[in-house]
Formats: C-alpha cells, structure tokens, sequence
C-alpha cells in the first residue's frame, strides 16, 4: 500500500491495539514508518491469525489527516497548528480554574483506545487526582457495564469476569456477539473462526441467540433468531426447563454458591409456553437448547454486546451466570473460568481489607445515577454539562474518545460539547468530538510505544502473557500519553512548570502497593529493582514481577519479568485456564449469593413487559469487519457504499413499499435520519438493523475520506432518558421505530 523509500531498516513484533483479539503482527519500519504489517505466525496466542484492520495498520498510523501536532482554537474558531509550548500555556492558564471543587467541574471521558494502552492503565488516575473529578466517564457505560455490575455482585469483581472457555467447551451458547466480525469481546481469542471450526470438528455444538442471522449465527447449529430485549425471558425459559426437568446435579455446584434453591424455584413459572411469544421464537427449540446445554460435557453460555446495551441488560447477564452456575458449568474446564492475568488484578492480589461494593458510592449531580467502577454513566455526561447549578461540568478532557458518535443522544452530546468553556482533547484526529475543543493533543505514533494489554489479559482465554516494546523511540515534538496525563496533571494543580518526571508519583504507589502484596520485600526494594526502567514499562514490570507468575523481585528465581517477556517476542504460554474457586471471590463474605437483591427486585419490570404489544419495527446495532467504532474510517477505505444502510427483511419492506436502494428515514422518539435501505433476509421480521460510529457531518473536521461517505449516526435516534436502570446503559438494542420513504 505504501512504497517504501528504501529496504525497510527494521522489523518487530507487534500486539495490535485496535480489538479485544490482540494479534501478533510483525511491523517492518522504514526509519520511523511503517512500511507492511503482517500477521505473526510465531505468536503463541494468535498463531498467525489477524483481520484487515491490523494489517490496515500502517494505513491507519501513516493516515495523511492525522494530527501531529498541537491544534489551538484561534479567535476566529479555526484550529492551528502551535508549538507544545503554546498549547500547554492555554492549558496552564486555563484549566486551574474548573479543578479542586467537589465533585470537579472538570469531566473526563477516556475512549475506548485507551482501554487497550498501557498509558492510560497506569496514569489516568494521577490526572484524575489532580483534577479532583468524579465526573469521568467512557465507554464501559455504553458497552460492558450490565455484565460488569452482574459479575460484580456475583463475584465481587467488576472486572474479573467469567469468560468461555472455548477451546475445550462441548457446547457454546452465544447471546448478543457477533464475534466472527467483532472478534470476540470480554473475550480474548484470536481466531476466533479458526477456534469456532475446532469446536464443531470434536463435535461440538454452536448456539447463537441474535435477531440477526449474522456470519456467526450462519455457520452455527442452532440459530435462535430471537426478538431484541426479550433474551432474559430465553435465559429464565432454559433454567425452568432445567429445574422442572431436574437436568443439574447439585453436587456439580460449588460449595461455596448460596440460594441455588431460591432461583430454580423462581424460574420455573417462565415456561417456554409463556415466553415463546414475547421472544417470537418455537418453545421447541428453548426445550432443545435446555436439554442439550445441560446434557454436556462441558457447557457454556457468553453473552455481548446485543444483551448489554438493552432493556434487561444486568438481569440477562446475570441469567447467563445463573445458567452455566446451576448446570456445573462455573469455573470448569470447558465452561465458564476466571482467567489468571500475568500482571494481575483486583481479583488475583490477596485481600488485605474487606472488599466494599464498587458501586453507588456516588452518584451523578442531575439524575443521581449510581457510580460503578469508579464511573458514572456517560448517558448523563451532556445532562451534567447542560443542567444550571453547583457542581455543573463546565470543562471537559477527552482522551480518546468519540463521544458525540458513542453516546445517546449524540445531538444532545454535541449540543454539551458547545456549551463548554474548556475543552481538551488527547486525539489523533479532528473529528465529531474534537472540533469543540480549544486545544487538542496528539498521541506519539504507536511504534513508540511499549504494548501490554493489562485489562485485556482479564478475558484471555488461555493463561499467556505477552509485550511488544517500543520499535522507535520518542524524537523531539513527541510525547508519550502517560507523560501528556502527568503534564495536564500538572496544569490542572497550577504546577505546569514542573519537569514531567517529578509529577510521576504512579511509580511508588504502585511500589507500594505491589509490595503490601509480595512477603519478603518492601517498597524500596521494588523501586531499587526497576530503577532502570521508566514510565508505564516500569509499573508494568513491577506488576508481573508481584503477578501469579512473578518473580516476587527476587524471591521466585525464574519467574517473570518485563526482560523475560521482551526476551520471548512470542510470547510466553501458561497454559489453558485453571479452576480458581473459591480464592478468586472477592465478594464481603468470600461466598457468591446467586440470588443478588438488587437484581431480584427488577424481575417485576421483566415479568411485565410480557404481555406487552410487539407490534412495529425495533433497531439493533452491528459492527463491520473494516471499522472500529467510529475511527478507522478516514484511514481504511470502506469495501462497497451502503455499508451504513438500514437492513430490513423482504417481508417488512414489501409491507412499507420499501426497495433495496431506497432512501429512507428512520424516526425514533429522539429523533428522524435518513440512509439507505437494504433488504436482507437475515433480519427477522420486525428487526432492522444499523452500524454506529457513522455520520461524519458537520463542518470543521479533518477527516476528509470519512466525510466523503459519511453514513448515518445511529446514536442520535437513541435515548438518554429512558435508561437500563441498574446500571444506567443506555439502550440502544431493540429501540421501538418507524421507517418510511424519504
Ligand atoms: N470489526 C469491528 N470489530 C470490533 C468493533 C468494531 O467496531 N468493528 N468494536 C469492538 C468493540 S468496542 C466491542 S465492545 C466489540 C463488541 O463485540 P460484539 O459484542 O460481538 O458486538 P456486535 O458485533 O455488535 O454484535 C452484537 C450482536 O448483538 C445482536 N443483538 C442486538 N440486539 C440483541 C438482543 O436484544 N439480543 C440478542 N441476543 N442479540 C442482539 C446484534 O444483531 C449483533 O449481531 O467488538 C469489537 N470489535
Ligand atoms: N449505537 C451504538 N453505540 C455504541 C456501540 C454500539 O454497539 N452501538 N458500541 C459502544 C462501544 S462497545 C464502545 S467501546 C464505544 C466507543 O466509544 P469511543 O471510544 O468514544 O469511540 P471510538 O470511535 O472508539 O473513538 C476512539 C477515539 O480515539 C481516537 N484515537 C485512536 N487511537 C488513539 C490513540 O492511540 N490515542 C488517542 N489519544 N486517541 C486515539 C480516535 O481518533 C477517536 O476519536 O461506542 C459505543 N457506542
Ligand atoms: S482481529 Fe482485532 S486484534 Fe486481530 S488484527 Fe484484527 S483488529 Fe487487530
Ligand atoms: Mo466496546
């Protein structure tokens, strides 16, 4: 794609940041670019596997649009190019006056990138602390957080979630993913095709729950084309087959799971008679799937994005805990497994206080919706902007992320945005968020980076642990994130002249804390025996070093260490997962309630959407193999035109007078759009379907290929009202609307 000026000078193995997947790839540099990217046979997880997203990497980072540079806001609401010096003197002088108020008038919304850097893992929370915020938000809220706050309850970790144990399970029940496109998520497991094949080669079963019949729906057994939102009733129809049936054995269930009997006698009212019609499915196959499920070997079910952003979203995560607990399917092999992260996590290190609940410490200012995980739910991020009064968000950082496309209500979103009277944002694009910032940030090219996927590794399907280190250093007019946190850090507390290096108090804390957790050592000699790395390498170190594979600094001869991942570019195999009930709990008691209250108490709402009409067209969303979210536009030229379109089945479109090609809007109670039409029949009827992370419109972007073709923004016709209640997701799956000739 690109010629390169000479023989490229250097190669190196690089984990791919874009998805959950982590492919190995090998990037071949000429000087400082990226020359090829190809897939990286050698890598011990991803064994040669890779989509056109990261071979579209050298695309994606050579992208003309980018910014390199510092862009300051002029007088005249243009963006120029300055010198860092420049845009941290607006930052310097500016910033101070939103920081130190409780809760902090100053928002931070992390993206979804930052989710796979190690900057943001390791220095966010110094610029969180200096911003004195709890106004910070990301994507977690309009993606995971159901089955974080499911998982949460269950087993006392939010993020230390059961995930499938694919490569050895006899049956796998997959409700709301798509992964043979989105390549898995709360997932970690590159080639997934390669890995479904093998599952029906031993002669294994796929079941995918989805009103879409999507390529993975189309190469399973059983297709449940099941109607949006209705998934928790499917999940309680199996257990009351389950229990009526008596398929468990109760010795199956760990010891330590309490009111297993509460649950089975609740379920049984939920018969595949009753919620056949709600979900519009054959009670059949429900009776099929329950027999089989629980008949297995080795059963697991693993649900995604389609049951999280949706009406039920917590209870049907919790129902698919419920489902692989009751059938002996917890924390064996081939079921439902905790993964053991080499550098460790909340539900690794031992418990050195009692656990408290990571949720509803606070809430949010305007609707007083519920922290989780030290967030709240950016479904209110434009209200808390918008709202008059103490405490109103009148700042905003972004650090990689797309907000006015992510969120709800996107035209709200971007009507905040205006609002704001600071706004910072770390991008390398001037796109739908950024455009209403006064000063944006570039990241450095990703090369320069060392790479770790320390949250990833909570989902990895099999115990491997992996780093890909800098393949080019840092020049003049670069900064690494993690130093551009510490240095908006320092201007937030009016000490920008400091050197970047004094700011870094992250090291010690993590010392400290790694430390407290290692028995024979303490803070000094952690410090002492990583001295000779800085930045997010050297916490890295120090959190494989304390890690279940660690060194313990010296005290576990040959056990890991930063060195021995760089030493091993493959990558180092653990093996596949290991049972580790009851040491992973870390909920108060140490034991898992199977009936959580709170989650209980919103089976009413569930039971009484029964008899409710399903007259009418409800929208769900997908994801296509060349995006990621609403980023790789501009870089990666899309496959054909109508990517964006609206997908209807024959049957609906006749009744409308709809063909393919046809313009049409799509009016929800938010808001209309308009997008093409296509008619597909692998929508069930009453389902249609749209991508998100589309309509780049408006004016004063820099993403010129994305702006020529620039699809339709599915978020604005979603809701920021009307939201998931426990958790405050919103709900973009299975939203109630109208379509019609434009
Ligand atoms: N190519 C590509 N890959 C990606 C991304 C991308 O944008 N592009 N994004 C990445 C990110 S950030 C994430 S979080 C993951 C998400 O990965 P997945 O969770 O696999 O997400 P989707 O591919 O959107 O699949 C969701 C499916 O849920 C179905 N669905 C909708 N409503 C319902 C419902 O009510 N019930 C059920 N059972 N199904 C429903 C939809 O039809 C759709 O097929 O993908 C990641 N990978
Ligand atoms: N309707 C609907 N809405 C959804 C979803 C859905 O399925 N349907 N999915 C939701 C999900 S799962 C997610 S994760 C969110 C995504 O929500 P966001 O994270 O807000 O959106 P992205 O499109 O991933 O935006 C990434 C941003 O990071 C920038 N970027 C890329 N690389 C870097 C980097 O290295 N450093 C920095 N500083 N910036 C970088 C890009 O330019 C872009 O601005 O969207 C959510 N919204
Ligand atoms: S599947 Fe995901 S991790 Fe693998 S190459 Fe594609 S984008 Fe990268
Ligand atoms: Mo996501």
């Amino acid at each position: 794609m690109f010629a390169a000026t000479s023989a490229p000078t250097r190669a190196g193995n690089r984990i791919c940041p874009l998805c959950e997947s982590t492919c190995g790839l090998l990037f071949a540099m000429d000087g400082r670019r990226i020359v090829g990217v190809t897939p990286n046979p050698a890598d011990i997880f991803s064994e040669g596997h890779s989509c056109a997203k990261g071979i579209g990497l050298a695309a994606i980072e050579n992208d003309p649009s980018r910014i390199r540079k510092p862009l300051l806001r002029n007088a005249t609401g243009r963006f120029q190019e300055v010198t860092w010096d420049r845009a941290f003197a607006v930052i310097d002088e500016r910033l101070p006056e939103f920081v130190g108020d409780d809760p902090g008038t100053c928002a931070v919304y992390h993206g979804n990138p930052a989710a796979h850097h190690l900057d943001s893992a390791f220095y966010l929370g110094e610029l969180l602390a200096s911003l004195g915020t709890r106004n910070v938000y990301s994507p977690a809220s309009v993606d995971t957080w159901p089955k974080n706050l499911a998982q949460l309850l269950l087993y006392g970790s939010g993020l230390g979630i059961t995930v499938p144990d694919i490569d050895r399970t006899d049956y796998f029940l997959v409700l709301g993913s798509n992964p043979l496109i989105s390549n898995g998520s709360t997932m970690t497991a590159p080639g997934m095709h390669r890995r479904l094949d093998a599952l029906r080669a031993r002669g294994g079963t796929l079941v995918v729950v989805d009103p879409v019949r999507t390529r993975t729906a189309d190469i399973a057994d059983i297709h449940v084309g099941i109607r949006p939102g209705t998934d928790a009733l499917f999940l309680l129809a199996l257990l009351s087959v389950i229990s009526r049936e008596r398929l468990f054995n109760p010795s199956w269930i760990p010891d330590v799971v309490d009111n297993v009997a509460e649950v089975l006698a609740m379920v049984t009212e939920f018969t595949p008679e009753l919620v056949a019609g709600p979900c519009g499915i054959d009670a059949a196959v429900i009776y099929r799937v329950a027999r089989e499920f629980a008949a297995s070997t080795a059963a697991v079910a693993h649900s995604r994005i389609g049951t999280c952003l949706q009406e039920f979203g917590t209870l049907t995560n919790w129902l698919v805990e419920v489902l692989n607990v009751v059938t002996g399917n917890l924390d064996r092999p081939g079921g439902a497994m905790f993964s053991l992260p080499p550098g460790g996590g909340p539900n690794t290190w031992p418990v050195t206080k009692p656990p408290r609940l990571m949720y509803d410490r606070w809430r949010s200012r305007v609707r007083q919706l519920p922290e989780l995980l030290g967030e709240l739910p950016a479904a209110c991020l434009a209200e808390e902007i918008l709202t008059p009064g103490p405490g109103r968000s009148r700042a905003l950082i972004t650090i990689a992320g797309n907000p006015a496309r992510s969120l709800p209500n996107s035209n709200a979103v971007e009507a905040a945005l205006q609002e704001l009277e600071f706004m910072v944002s770390v991008d390398c694009y001037l796109n739908e968020t950024t455009r209403y910032a006064d000063v944006i940030l570039p990241p450095p090219p990703l090369a320069t980076r060392g790479h770790h996927d320390i949250l990833l590794a909570h989902f990895q399907v099999r115990n491997v642990a992996r780093y890909s280190p800098p393949l080019i250093p840092l020049v003049d007019g670069e900064f690494a994130e993690w130093q551009l946190m510490l240095r908006l850090a320092a201007a937030a507390t009016g000490r920008g002249d400091r050197p970047i290096a004094d700011m870094d108090a992250a090291a010690a804390a993590v010392a400290a804390r790694r430390a407290a957790t290692v028995t024979g050592t303490t803070t000094d000699h952690v410090l002492t025996s990583t001295a000779q790395r800085s930045g997010p390498a050297r916490i890295l170190d120090m959190r494989l070093r304390s890690g279940p594979y660690g060194d313990r600094f010296g005290a576990n001869p040959g056990g890991l260490t930063l060195e021995q991942l760089e030493n091993s570019p493959n990558g180092i195999d653990y093996g596949p997962l290991q049972p580790r009930l009851p040491g992973v709990l870390r909920t108060p008691n140490g034991r898992i309630d199977l009936a959580p209250a709170m989650i209980m108490a919103d089976l009413p709402r569930l039971r009484s959407s029964i008899d409710r009409p399903t007259a009418g067209l409800t929208l769900v969303s997908r994801r296509q193999p060349r995006g990621m979210n609403s980023w790789l536009h501009n870089a990666l030229r899309q496959p054909h035109s109508g990517l964006c379109a609206l997908l209807m089945c024959s049957q609906d479109a006749t009744a409308r007078g709809l063909l393919s090609g046809d313009r049409v809007v799509v009016r929800s109670k938010t808001t209309a759009v308009t997008t093409e039409l296509r008619v597909d029949d692998a929508l069930r009827p009453g389902v249609v379907s749209m991508p998100h992370g589309w309509g780049h419109t408006g004016s004063g972007m820099q993403t010129p290929h994305a702006e020529s073709a620039p699809g339709t923004n599915y978020n604005a016709l979603v809701d920021d009202v009307q939201l998931e209640p426990l958790t405050g997701s919103p709900i973009v799956n299975g939203i109630s609307v109208a379509v019609s000739l434009a």
